[in-house]
């Protein structure tokens, strides 16, 4: 079983697409487990960033994740991390396949919409650094046996 932190970043809240946004994950079968409204502070968003660090977009990228609210997700499930990257589309939106949320909304790499953990070993560290324990919520979904073999 797999955990994923997934964001609508600032544009798409913005933009009045974070249930739009959501309901993707939702329908495709993914469980959430976690979700709060909240705006990144300049710490977090270096801390979840860090890795772009040198990179030559860092400033405006992090500039960006701090604009605005955004809404925070985990969303659990076998393959949850995969899966939810195939439903948000290639980082450039230009690039993304149709059907994607980046595809469906998006035209430009600093302003694609949602991030999603890439690896089990990130989306571990995101989670826990966007969520406590406590707020995550294990819970029982009916309809898993038509989701799930
Ligand atoms: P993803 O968000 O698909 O996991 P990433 O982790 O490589 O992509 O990069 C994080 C974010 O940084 C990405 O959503 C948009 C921005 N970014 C990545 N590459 C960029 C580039 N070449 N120019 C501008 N922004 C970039
Ligand atoms: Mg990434």
């Amino acid at each position: 079983m797999e955990r994923t932190l997934i964001l609508v970043k600032p544009d798409g809240v913005q933009r009045g697409l974070a249930g739009e946004i959501i309901a993707r994950f939702e329908r495709r079968g993914l469980k959430l487990i976690g979700m709060k409204f909240m705006q990144m502070s300049q710490a977090l968003a270096e801390e979840h960033y860090g890795v772009h660090k040198e990179r030559p977009f860092y400033n405006s990228l992090v500039e960006y994740i701090t604009s605005g609210p955004i809404v925070a997700m985990v969303w659990e499930g076998k393959d949850a991390i995969a899966a939810a990257r195939a439903t948000m589309g290639a980082t450039n939106p230009v690039q993304a396949a149709p059907g994607t949320i980046r595809g469906d909304f998006g035209m430009e790499i600093g302003r694609n919409l949602v991030h999603g953990s890439d690896s089990q070993e990130n989306a571990v560290k995101e989670v826990n650094l966007f969520f406590d324990a406590a707020e995550l919520v294990a819970w029982n979904r009916v309809t898993d046996a038509w989701i799930r073999e």
